[in-house]
């Protein structure tokens, strides 16, 4: 797998298996030639159908159980194939060889929402999994995270239970793809320890712009182990190229209207284009000797270690260049498992970690149907399996000779042990345990409000406001004032401002004391809750803002909406396209109807958007040309709905000269102009707007954002 102008090994293993129809006669599952695949087989024209059908059978019995069962969790989610490429020299720490630098490595990556089922929206408030499996020369690794880097839980036992808690109530099944509702806070609001998650699930990581957008972690903490079986403690990190970029929450909603499949289709048409997305690989190192250096326990997985304590050390990168040929071969049935390792990884001992060693599998052996599942092409390893494993449902492998068990002598003492030729395969760090066993949690796990308090103290004024908003909106959908009122005093362990500003919208002034029933769950684990937190080493980390890390100013692949209609002048269309295009951004024509539209000019163009079929919330910027089609807009109020929601969500407006008329019919008239409003006759048109852009929001508008649309 090292560089070289070789065919990807991936690649080649699925196309082996890739079927093409192209002037192919149909057959039956069994290759027979079929005459007519339209008609069953009958008794006479108007007579009973007859049960030696098979052709009909074939095609029936196959149709009844084209369905598998969905994902548990993480139903809905997009796939690509991609590369990884190490960058750094991690020898020192670890014996991976696809993380040796100059490897490349075949891998496939799967996005997914949490809590909806497989056809819900993509916008849905959620955390997102971010699963990388790397087709490595020693096997298969897979890196299986999320786009929020700590857990609501501590403890694999309650997993089943935070799940059943967010998923549709059991009685009605509402809502879908939603944390909005009773259960969730119920239980939400008895578990300190999901505090801090719950800040980020309220802040805008969980709306993101792009799948393409946003970062991925490990969570946990696991162990790198090198040539001489020493540990260093390890957190991954994926910094997305693009910048970390969010939705409005209200965007949210109207996009899961206009295009409830928005990521999957901005992944898909973004490698589909050749705009590749790309991700760094980052590691954070932690000493063996430096476990319990810190005010928290880097084993709690509700805790991250501030960038600031220890810095993220990109390794390499990771390049998603090729769509699925087949989704449910591929995304559906790729099985993730964060249980599988190569050599020179290792679990630390994070209870939630060592619990989901179990359960990938299992789930896998289930919905996959059966213990053979590592036989698809999508989740062979490259190098190939050899072992003495065989039989069981759909098994494809041909095992040869009579010899299924070791020791043998009769096929050559075949496969054989790594050690016995002196080779090494996977061996545990052989950590020294010495201890009683309990079913308990450590002290060490029960300050549950100091990062969350971290957290919140890190964010931008705007995003504060948005983490505000979001609580609200949640705990107003939520029935039981009392789960209300008990979240509440969660939030005001954290922060007043936070509590206070959620109190305010429901009109409950947030309790001093946790719950009484919230202290008696949590007191089942930490017998002396609340326990005197340790004093943290930083109070403010701006590593954790994403307004900090919204990228290099780069508006590469962002979509910016010409608004147009007949009569728009092609020099003005054309002279913003030009300089989009030099900073890859991309721009689509909206007008009145799809089909020609016609230019001032005299020349037509064809149009595939129109004001009934798109709306603002799916672009990033607005453009007005100049023209003729200026009076048509005017009386079009779809075309004011563009600028009057592009303005309330803190978008660049530009306008070319006699274009600005039109912002006397909308809220920009009301609510003033500001840097984020480029016109032409006052401004650079394309410098300005481009560099308004490069800012991504104008966050000064949210001071005032209850602009009317
Ligand atoms: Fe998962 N999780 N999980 N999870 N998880 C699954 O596996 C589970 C956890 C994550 O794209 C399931 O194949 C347990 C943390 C992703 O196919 C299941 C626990 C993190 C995906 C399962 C956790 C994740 C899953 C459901 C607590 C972030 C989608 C279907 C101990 C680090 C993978 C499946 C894909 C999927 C169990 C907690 C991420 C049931 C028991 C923490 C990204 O096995």
């Amino acid at each position: 797998m090292k560089k070289q102008n070789k065919p990807n090994p991936k690649t080649v293993q699925i196309d082996a298996h890739v079927v093409d129809n192209q002037n192919r006669t149909m057959t039956t599952n069994d290759g027979v030639p079929i005459h007519d695949n339209n008609n069953t087989l009958k008794a006479g024209e108007r007579g009973p159908s007859l049960l030696e059908d098979f052709i009909y059978q074939d095609k029936l019995a196959h149709f009844d159980r084209e369905r598998i069962p969905e994902r548990v969790v993480h139903a809905r989610g997009s796939g690509a194939h991609g590369v990884f490429e190490a960058t750094a020299d991690m020898s020192k720490y670890t014996r991976a060889k696809f993380l040796q630098k100059g490897t490349v490595t075949p891998l496939f990556t799967r996005f997914s929402t949490v809590a909806g089922f497989k056809g819900s929206t993509d916008l849905a408030r959620d955390v997102r999994g971010f699963s990388v499996k790397f087709y490595t020369e020693e096997g298969n690794y897979d890196l299986v995270g999320n786009n929020i880097p700590v857990f609501f839980i501590q403890d694999a036992m309650q997993f089943p239970d935070v799940v059943h808690a967010v998923k549709p109530e059991p009685d009605k099944e509402i809502p879908q793809a939603a944390s909005a509702h009773d259960t969730f806070w119920d239980f939400i609001s008895l578990m300190p320890e999901s505090a801090h998650m719950s800040l980020w699930v309220m802040s805008d990581r969980a709306i993101p712009r792009s799948l393409r957008m946003m970062e991925g972690f490990g969570v946990h903490t696991f162990k790198f182990i090198n040539d001489q079986g020493k540990a260093t403690f390890v957190k991954f990190h994926w910094k997305p190229k693009l910048g970390v970029h969010q939705v409005a929450w209200q965007e949210a909603q109207k996009i899961s209207g206009y295009d409830a499949d928005f990521h999957r289709r901005d992944l898909w048409e973004a490698i589909d284009n050749g705009d590749f997305p790309q991700w760094d690989l980052g590691v954070q190192l932690i000493p063996e000797e430096d476990e319990m250096k810190y005010s928290f326990d880097i084993l709690d997985p509700t805790k991250i270690i501030p960038e600031e304590l220890v810095p993220v050390q990109i390794i390499g990168t990771m390049t998603l260049n090729r769509n699925p040929e087949n989704f449910f071969a591929e995304t559906e049935q790729i099985a993730f498992d964060p249980g599988r390792l190569v050599p020179g990884i290792d679990f630390s001992n994070d209870p939630l970690l060592q619990g989901r060693v179990f359960s990938y599998a299992d789930t896998q052996n289930y919905r996959l149907g059966g213990p053979n599942f590592h036989e698809l092409p999508i989740n062979r390893p490259v190098n190939g399996k050899y072992n003495n494993q065989k039989d069981g449902f759909h098994r494809t492998d041909v095992l040869k000779g009579n010899v299924s068990y070791f020791p043998n002598s009769l096929g050559g003492g075949c496969p054989y042990h790594a050690m016995l030729k002196g080779e090494k395969g996977f061996e545990s760090h052989a950590e020294k345990i010495d201890a009683k066993k309990i079913r308990e949690r450590s002290t060490s796990f029960a300050d549950h409000f100091t990062q969350a308090r971290l957290f919140f103290n890190s964010q931008s004024e705007a995003e504060q406001q948005h983490i505000i908003s979001a609580f609200s909106f949640e705990l107003s959908k939520v029935n039981s004032v009392a789960v209300r009122r008990r979240e509440l005093a969660i939030l005001n362990q954290i922060d007043k401002k936070l509590a206070n500003g959620v109190g305010k919208n429901l009109g409950i002034d947030p309790p001093q004391q946790l719950d009484e029933l919230t202290l008696q769950f949590a007191r089942q684990n930490h017998p002396n809750y609340p326990i005197k937190p340790n004093k943290p080493e930083i109070e403010k980390s701006p590593a954790l803002s994403m307004e900090t890390k919204a990228g290099e100013g780069s508006i590469e692949t962002r979509k910016v909406a010409f608004l147009v209609a007949d009569g728009v002048s092609k020099k003005s269309v054309d002279k913003m396209r030009k300089a989009l295009k030099a900073e890859k951004a991309q721009a689509v024509l909206i007008s009145t109807k799809v089909g020609a539209l016609k230019y001032k000019e005299g020349d037509t163009e064809e149009v595939q958007h129109s004001y009934l079929t798109d709306a603002s919330v799916c672009f990033d910027a607005f453009y007005t040309p100049e023209g003729d089609s200026i009076e048509v807009l005017k009386s079009e109020p779809d075309y004011i709905q563009f600028i009057n929601e592009g303005y309330r969500h803190c978008k660049a407006l530009a306008f070319a000269k006699g274009a600005e008329s039109l912002i006397d019919l909308s809220y920009i008239k009301m609510k003033g102009m500001d840097k984020g409003v480029v016109l032409e006759s006052a401004n650079d048109l394309t410098g300005d707007f481009i560099k308004v852009m490069k800012g991504h929001r104008i966050w000064e508008r949210e001071a005032d954002r209850k602009i009317p649309v």
